[in-house]
C-alpha cells in the first residue's frame, strides 16, 4: 500500500509538471500563436517605456495582414514628418535608439505601422531619458564644529531621487545611507551630530542619486570636530606700540572658544620668541562659540625695539582639540623710547628744590 501510494504520487507529480510546462509554453508562445495574419494591422504590444539611459530598445508586435507591411518610428516633434523605418525581425518590429544626444527628460516615441493595403495604426510610448548623474555641490564651508551642525548642499537632476540624497562622511557609503538629507527650499540639509564623532578632521560630501540610479558625490569639505575646547585668536588690536621706557605697550586680543567645551583660567600673553613676557589671565568661563576681548600689557625699562607675538593658553591650562592654532601669526614691533622725566622724577626734583628752599630760609633767620 505504501509503495502503491508512492508510485501514485510520482505519477501525479509528473502530470502536474507536464501540465505546468505546457501552460508555460502556451504563455511564451501566446501572442504569435494567437496573432492573425489577416485584416488591418493591430499593435498587440509595445515596449514599456519608463526610465532610459544612453539607449532604448523600441519594439512592437503587430497582427494583421503584414505580408508587405512595415513600421516606422520617430521621437517627439519628428512625428509624423521625419519617421524612420524599423527592423522587421519577423516576430516584431524593432529599433535600438541611441540617446546620447537626447536631452534628459520625458520624450515620446511614436510608432506607425502600415500594412499591404496602406492601412495604418499608430501607438506611442513615453520614455524618461536620464543620461546624467545629478549635479551636486556642497554649500557649507570648511568649519570647526561641535554639537549639532547643519551641513548644506545642492543636488539637481530632472529625475532626482529626493529620498536618496545623503551626507557622506569620511567616504563611508554604508553608514552614510542613514544620513538622508532633507530638502529645504532650493537645497538639502543634514544635521551632523559632532558628539558622535572623534575630535579632528572629517570629510563631508553630498551624495545624490537620480531615479535611474546614477549617483554623484560633491567635493569634500573639512569638518573639524572639536568636542573639547578650542581657543583661538580672532583679532589683535595693538593700541600702544611706541611708549617711553618703563611704560606699557598694550594689545587688545579677541579670544574665541571654537570648541564644544567651556574653557576658563587660561592666559593670553605677549611673547618674545617663545617666552611669555606679559600675560592676562581669563578666569570667567568662555563657553562654546563665545568670544572675549582681553587686554595684555608689557613694559621694558631700557630704550629698544622688539618684535612681539600674541598667543592664547600660554600656560597650557586648557586641553584643546587643536593646540597648534593658538598664536596670532603677525608679529608687532614695539618701541620703548627715552623721553622727558617721568612724574616720579618730577616729584623728586620738586622735593629736592623744596628742601633746598627750606634750608636757605632757615639760614636767613
Ligand atoms: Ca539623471
Ligand atoms: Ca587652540
Ligand atoms: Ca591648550
Amino acid at each position: 500500500m505504501i509503495f502503491a501510494g508512492r508510485k501514485m504520487t510520482w505519477v501525479l507529480r509528473f502530470a502536474i509538471v507536464a501540465a505546468a510546462g505546457l501552460t508555460a509554453l502556451l504563455i511564451v508562445a501566446g501572442p504569435s500563436m494567437a496573432a492573425s495574419n489577416e485584416g488591418p494591422p493591430v499593435i498587440l504590444e509595445i515596449s514599456e517605456g519608463g526610465y532610459a539611459s544612453e539607449w532604448y530598445d523600441l519594439e512592437v508586435s503587430v497582427e494583421g495582414d503584414m505580408a508587405r507591411g512595415t513600421a516606422f518610428w520617430a521621437m517627439d516633434d519628428d512625428y509624423p514628418d521625419r519617421m524612420e523605418e524599423m527592423e522587421d525581425t519577423g516576430a516584431s518590429f524593432y529599433v535600438h535608439i541611441l540617446l546620447d544626444d537626447v536631452e534628459d527628460g520625458p520624450h515620446t516615441l511614436w510608432v506607425v505601422v502600415y500594412n499591404s493595403t496602406g492601412t495604418t495604426v499608430t501607438d506611442s510610448v513615453v520614455i524618461d531619458v536620464d543620461n546624467h548623474s545629478p549635479y551636486v555641490e556642497a554649500i557649507t564651508n570648511h568649519s570647526t564644529i561641535h554639537g549639532d551642525f547643519v551641513f548644506e548642499g545642492r543636488a539637481v537632476d530632472p529625475y532626482l531621487n529626493e529620498s536618496a540624497v545623503y551626507c557622506l562622511i569620511d567616504g563611508d557609503e554604508t553608514s552614510s545611507k542613514a544620513n538622508v538629507m532633507t530638502k529645504v527650499g532650493d537645497h538639502f540639509e543634514f544635521t551632523v551630530d559632532a558628539t558622535t564623532m572623534t575630535d579632528g578632521e572629517h570629510l563631508a560630501r553630498i551624495w545624490a542619486f537620480d531615479l535611474w540610479g546614477n549617483s554623484n558625490k560633491s567635493h569634500a569639505i573639512v569638518l573639524f570636530v572639536s568636542n573639547k575646547a578650542n581657543l583661538v585668536i580672532t583679532n589683535v588690536d595693538w593700541t600702544k606700540t611706541k611708549v617711553e621706557a618703563g611704560k606699557d605697550v598694550v594689545a587688545v586680543v579677541t579670544v574665541k572658544n571654537e570648541g564644544g567645551t567651556t574653557a576658563s583660567d587660561f592666559k593670553v600673553s605677549i611673547l618674545e620668541g617663545d617666552k611669555a613676557v606679559g600675560s592676562s589671565k581669563v578666569t570667567d568661563p568662555l563657553g562654546p562659540g563665545e568670544s572675549r576681548d582681553v587686554t595684555v600689557k608689557w613694559s621694558m625699562d631700557e630704550e629698544d625695539s622688539r618684535e612681539m607675538y600674541i598667543a592664547v593658553d600660554t600656560g597650557e591650562d586648557v586641553e584643546e582639540s587643536k593646540e597648534d592654532d593658538n598664536q596670532w601669526p603677525e608679529p608687532q614691533t614695539v618701541t620703548f623710547e627715552g623721553g622727558s622725566p617721568g612724574f616720579g622724577m618730577v616729584l623728586a626734583i620738586f622735593a629736592v628744590a623744596l628742601v633746598a628752599l627750606l634750608a636757605s630760609g632757615r639760614r636767613r633767620r
